[in-house]
């Protein structure tokens, strides 16, 4: 079953795209950024200064200098002619002490603007590397980011123009607490991303398929034909992923053309939009993967980052429990578990006793039938094949609805303010929005410096959405009205409605979007504004 890049099934409720792999597709240069209609200049500068002097201050200053640019990427054998930052997939990491200034020069190297936006870190507005609150830097140019870092965590950085992420734009973010009180002995970042750029379609070429696939454009195969519009919202249809012959075709690298990607239970429907020929941990495919060297015994700390565009990864570590202690860099009561789900944007740090031996930490494209994988090594040995799948996978797997914040963190209960985000769209008219309105015509959710605000996701559409605010983390709700975990990033299934608290405690302009890369690009994003 092999079919061409855009091959739809009309009797599935949404069509699966394949990232087929063409060896040495040119690369499309991504020229379209996001420009915002939505009103500007509205928060004072003085504001944003007064929010930065409030954040803490060491009196260190942590500088770093980046060049996006074309660059060879050594996948693991395979290499990719892609966009990185100092030729490197992730990029180099940027550590700091909470307080300390963060000074980081961008040299544009690439031929469009391009930004850097500090995911999860709630730093000054016009610092966060998303216009209309920070202008883009423009090719050959060269801007310094500084601001002040204001809570430990992990988290990380990436453009916020078009589909760069998705190219290879992106690096760990790693705020420390110098009066951390978990202690551990090894420390092991883990970059989980789907990928296509330089070794299939480029991300340009599978969005246009996306929108044309669906008839977004008004052109495509499906569009038009009687009674297909909509498709994608008809009750019932889940789980056509699930046919027998459908699932994980997309599971075989170097096989040009297969789609389909399969269901996922966790996910509530369809794993995702695009089935890609690799999954990289840390850059590198499953059969060159990656080993991390520890001692047995070892308590290691392991800070988890998706940093994919369509892909949800459920991660475990071969023979081992993990035990869960942050949420998008946030403490949680500790809790273990078998496996981890993360999203697009999301991050958990989590720590495991090393046992003796060598062992896989396997993150399975979720609904795409795939894994990405690196390898733990505190023994002589070998390891099992590159397609292994740990038992840990199927077993308790900790989603968002398995977390609660520490106290300490933990945000006030009354929220009178309610803000709305109404998530619609199908994969027939790849019309991703919010509020009935694509990003260009979108009317901005307005809050006032210091109101508490209940935000409540409703999700009109039969795929599940990353959302992403900037400039904060919240506090999500429980469905039985319990506090969950603090997050920026939170998963929201098909047809769910999922309640988060937040504090105006930052001004400025902010980007909420969905942190799939192609919903993203195709309008799912609006601004929260501070008002007077
Ligand atoms: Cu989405």
């Amino acid at each position: 079953m092999t079919k061409q890049v855009l091959a739809a099934t009309p009797l599935s409720r949404r069509g699966f795209l394949a990232a087929s792999v063409l060896g040495g597709a040119a690369l499309v240069a991504c020229s379209r950024s996001t420009t915002a209609t939505a009103p500007n200049g509205g928060v004072a500068t003085d504001a944003i200064a007064a929010a930065e002097a409030a954040r803490p201050h060491s009196g260190q200053t942590v500088t770093a200098r980046l060049a996006p640019g074309s660059a060879d990427i050594d996948l693991g054998g395979t290499t990719a002619r892609t966009l990185a930052y100092n030729n490197a997939v992730p990029g180099p990491l940027i550590r700091a002490n909470v307080g300390d200034e963060i000074a980081v020069t961008v040299d544009n190297g690439l031929d469009h603007p391009t930004s850097m936006h500090w995911h999860g870190l709630a730093v000054r507005n016009d610092m966060d590397g998303a216009a209309p609150a920070t202008p883009n830097v423009d090719p050959g140019g060269s801007f310094t980011y500084r601001f002040s870092s204001p809570h430990p965590g992990t988290y990380w950085a990436h453009p916020h123009t078009g589909l760069d992420t998705d190219y290879g734009l992106y690096f760990p973010l790693i705020i420390d607490d110098p009066a951390e009180p978990g202690r551990y002995d090894a420390e092991w970042i883990v970059m989980l991303d789907d990928w296509t750029s330089g070794v299939g379609s480029s991300p340009e070429q599978i969005y246009e398929g996306l929108r044309s696939m669906g008839g977004g454009s008004g052109q495509g195969p499906m569009a038009g034909m009687p009674g297909m519009g909509g498709m994608g919202q008809m009750p019932g249809m889940g789980g056509m992923g699930q046919m027998p012959g459908m699932g994980g075709m997309g599971s075989m690298p170097g096989t040009p053309g297969v789609g389909g990607a399969a269901a996922s239970n966790l996910l509530g429907g369809d794993g995702g939009d695009v089935t890609y020929p690799y999954y990289l941990v840390n850059g590198r495919i499953p059969s060159a993967a990656t080993t991390f060297t520890a001692k047995p015994g070892q308590r290691i700390r392991i800070r988890i980052i998706n940093a994919g565009a369509d892909t949800a990864f459920r991660v475990a570590l071969a023979g081992h429990r993990m035990t869960v202690t942050h949420t998008d860099g946030f403490p949680v009561v500790p809790t273990d578990v078998d496996a981890i789900l993360l999203g697009m944007g999301e991050r958990y740090d989590v720590f495991v006793t090393a046992g003796d031996g060598v062992f896989p930490l396997v993150a399975s494209a979720e609904g795409k039938n795939a894994v990405a994988r690196a390898l733990l090594s505190t023994a002589t040995g070998g390891a099992p094949g590159a397609a292994f799948r740990p038992p840990e996978l199927t077993r308790l797997v900790g989603t968002v609805d398995t977390f609660t914040a520490t106290p300490q963190v933990q945000l006030p209960t009354n929220a009178p303010l309610a803000l709305q985000a109404r998530l619609s769209g199908t994969m027939m008219h790849y019309d991703w929005a919010i509020n009935g309105r694509p990003y260009d015509q979108t009317v901005p959710l307005t809050i006032h410096q210091g109101q508490h605000a209940t935000l409540t996701f409703t999700n009109n559409t039969m795929m599940w959405h990353p959302m992403h605010l900037h400039g904060h983390t919240f506090q999500v709700i429980k469905a039985d009205g319990t506090p969950g975990p603090r997050k920026d990033t939170v998963i929201v299934k098909p047809m769910q409605t999922v309640a988060v608290r937040l504090v105006a405690d930052n001004p400025g302009i902010w980007m909420l979007h969905c942190h799939n890369g192609y919903h993203m690009d195709a309008g799912m994003m609006t601004t929260l504004d501070y008002t007077d």
